[in-house]
């Protein structure tokens, strides 16, 4: 027999009740799993000139520090697996990162004992927040690869956030400068109707009422 045909033959059957164990752990309520992954941004995919570029890191520091591309990529390198949860009601299982967790980055930085929140700014325009906490968590990284090979720049190259235990808007693509602050405030979405905290398995969506998501917004956007 061929050798792919034996192997499927002797595969483990996957059956329904492991299918639904997983699903009940890992699809956050009313999320419908995608194997795409869709592209989603307000705005242009910024251009860069990377012999410009730097990620410059502020606010409640001692000192304001910056990054060149080149300084990020001989940082110490982590991969994580990760699901990926959008509050357009897609989730991702198993997503492939590679960069610098931010565990790994923060004693590079003199951060001031009153901060407790952290603004990420990004381009064109946007920013999120999250809370200081966040970036000592074993998966919260600045990305620069994703799925084994280098970002595409829809998906946020040079430089990413991933923040995977809350809603995919606060994982910000084309990241350039991450401000400590010692008071929270409201990121892009954050000010638009959508919630603070943005836990997917607490379905935290939104600040008030209810915003008029249709369930299949995510199938009309592009994706690859
Ligand atoms: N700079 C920037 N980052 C962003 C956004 C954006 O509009 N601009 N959208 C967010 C939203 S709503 C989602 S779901 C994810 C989408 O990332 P993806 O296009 O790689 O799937 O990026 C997030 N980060
Ligand atoms: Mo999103």
């Amino acid at each position: 027999m061929h050798g792919k045909a034996e192997r499927l033959k002797n595969a483990k059957a996957i059956i329904p009740s492991d299918i639904d164990a997983v699903l009940k752990e890992r699809r956050p309520p009313g999320q419908t799993l995608t194997g795409k992954f869709p592209i989603l941004h307000e705005g242009d995919i910024p251009r860069y000139d990377m012999e410009e570029w730097r990620l410059t890191i502020g606010g409640e520091v001692e000192e304001e520090i910056s990054f060149g591309y080149e300084d990020i990529l001989k940082l110490p390198a982590t991969r994580i697996q990760c699901d990926i949860h959008c509050v357009t009601r897609w989730s991702k299982l198993d997503t492939e990162w590679e960069g610098v967790l931010f565990r790994d980055l923060l004693p590079l930085i003199k951060v001031k004992p009153e901060a407790k929140f952290v603004m990420f700014h990004a381009d064109p325009d946007y920013e999120t927040n999250v809370p200081l906490a966040d970036l000592l968590m074993d998966d919260v990284m600045l990305a620069y690869r994703y799925a084994g090979e280098p970002l595409t720049d829809k998906h946020g190259w040079p430089l990413r956030t991933i923040v995977p235990h809350r809603y995919f808007w606060k994982s910000a693509k084309w990241v350039r400068r991450i401000e400590f602050m010692a008071e929270d405030r409201p990121g892009f979405w954050e000010r638009n109707g959508f919630h603070n905290e943005a836990d997917p398995f607490a379905e935290q969506r939104f600040s008030g009422e209810a915003l008029p998501i249709p369930e299949d917004e995510w199938t009309k956007k592009e994706f690859d």
